[in-house]
């Protein structure tokens, strides 16, 4: 049968050093959860393809970097060369230091690509009770509001919440369809469909 074809993303996964972004390549990719710490050195790529209400599938190239490293002039190179579409600063709700790091991490991408849609992710939700994950959404809120910050969304990547949502905001700004859906596939512990099969 033949496919509709993919439409192709580039996007950034950045933010501070083990707040779960090489987990959430890897959840997208393989549906696991691997419990331990292993830092990035540079960047990985996690190709991932994701199925939508539109009977098709958008393809994302997912830019996982390396938080460790500092930001700066090198970092901004490193954003720039990846042509990306979009981008996700990702942090830890638990870490504060983490959350001090997204507006420099924010600052970066925007010199590095101006006008993509940018998203912010406050992961490891799962740590924290329903009342402060709900003063840390107001927070966000708030700033947005006032222009300070971007679109926010709450995710557990070990309890498989919330790991969609940023990605189909940004799918969304993307394709120009506030009607599009990212549809989750039926498999309890597999959220994301990855199969080859319009390639
Ligand atoms: N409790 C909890 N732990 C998580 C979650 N996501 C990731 N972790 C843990 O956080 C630690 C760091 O995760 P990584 O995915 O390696 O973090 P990273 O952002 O890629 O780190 P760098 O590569 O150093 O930048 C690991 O021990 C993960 O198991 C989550 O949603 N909840
Ligand atoms: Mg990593």
């Amino acid at each position: 049968m033949a496919c509709k074809p993919i439409s192709k993303f580039n996007v950034l996964l950045v933010g501070g050093g083990g707040v779960g972004k090489t987990s959430l390549g890897c959840r997208l990719k393989t549906g696991a959860f691997v419990d331990k710490d292993s830092c990035t050195f540079g960047v990985d790529t996690w190709d991932i393809q994701f199925q939508t209400n539109r009977d098709d599938h958008i393809h994302v190239s997912l830019f996982d970097f390396g938080g460790q490293n500092r930001g700066g002039p090198i970092r901004v190179e490193q954003y720039r060369g990846k042509s990306a579409d979009g981008a996700i600063i990702m942090y830890d709700v638990l870490c504060r230091a983490s959350k001090k790091e997204v507006n420099a991490v924010l600052e970066d991408c925007l010199t590095a690509c101006e006008s993509i849609p940018i998203v912010i992710v406050g992961n490891k939700v799962d740590s924290i009770d329903e009342e402060t994950k709900t003063k840390v959404i107001k927070e966000w809120e708030k700033m947005t509001k006032v222009g300070k910050a971007r679109p926010f969304f709450p995710m557990s990547v070990k309890g498989n919440v919330g790991l969609l949502e940023p990605f189909q905001y940004l799918m969304r700004h993307l394709t120009g369809d506030d009607q599009l859906k990212l549809i989750p596939s039926d498999a309890p512990d597999f959220v994301i469909v990855t199969t080859d099969m319009c390639s």
